[in-house]
């Protein structure tokens, strides 16, 4: 896995690259990070009290956090909108409770006019876990047929295993590197 790096050596060394991984909590977006093996997670706190993990690898930067819960934090997420250039949305395919509010989530966060132009990669993740929705379904109940124009494609993953991780980064990576 330490490979996944690889992937976006081509684009080390051009300017700043921003992704987000973001999603409930639970959803794996911490081991996601870890997977990534880029560098060591910093976790900080911002004054408002909500954690942001980071990894910085060069001119790679992967900030996360859990989104849902607390209304009242969401104006701070805006310093870290800046210049993204991809989001890695993560959802619990096995979490069909929650399924309604990672879509509204998903949907306020697309709707940033700072984030507009980012790319979009989304993990259906913990495809390993019985009775875990599909790909397709989880497809369905983001409601991502109503994307027009954003660049984005979605993939089965279990972090846990390690599976289907490879296979997003290097359409992320390839997506960042010939887009307009
Ligand atoms: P978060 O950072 O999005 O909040 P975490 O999520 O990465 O902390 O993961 C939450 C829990 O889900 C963790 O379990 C983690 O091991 C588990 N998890 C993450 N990805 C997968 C996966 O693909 N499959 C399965 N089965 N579990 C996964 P714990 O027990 O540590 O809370
Ligand atoms: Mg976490």
């Amino acid at each position: 896995m330490g490979a996944l790096l690889s992937y976006f050596r081509g684009l080390i060394g051009s300017r700043e690259m921003r992704i987000l991984i973001l999603g409930l909590d639970g959803a794996g977006k911490t081991t996601i990070l870890y997977r990534l093996q880029v560098g060591e997670v910093v976790t900080t706190i911002p004054t408002i009290g909500f954690n942001v993990e980071q990894v910085t690898y060069k001119n790679l930067r992967f900030q996360v956090w859990d989104l849902g819960g607390q209304t009242s934090i969401r104006p701070y997420w805006r310093c870290y909108y800046s210049n993204t250039d991809a989001i890695i949305y993560v959802v619990d395919s096995a979490d069909r409770d929650r399924i309604g509010i990672s879509k509204q989530e998903l949907v306020s966060m697309l709707e940033e006019d700072e984030l507009k132009s980012a790319i979009l990669a989304v993990l259906a993740n913990k495809q390993d876990m019985e009775g875990a929705m599909t790909v397709a379904e989880v497809h369905s109940a983001l409601g991502l047929d109503a994307l027009k124009t954003r660049t984005f494609q979605i993939f089965k993953t279990s972090a846990i295993k390690g599976e289907g991780l490879d296979q997003a980064m290097d359409w992320l990576a390839n997506a960042l590197a010939t887009r307009k």
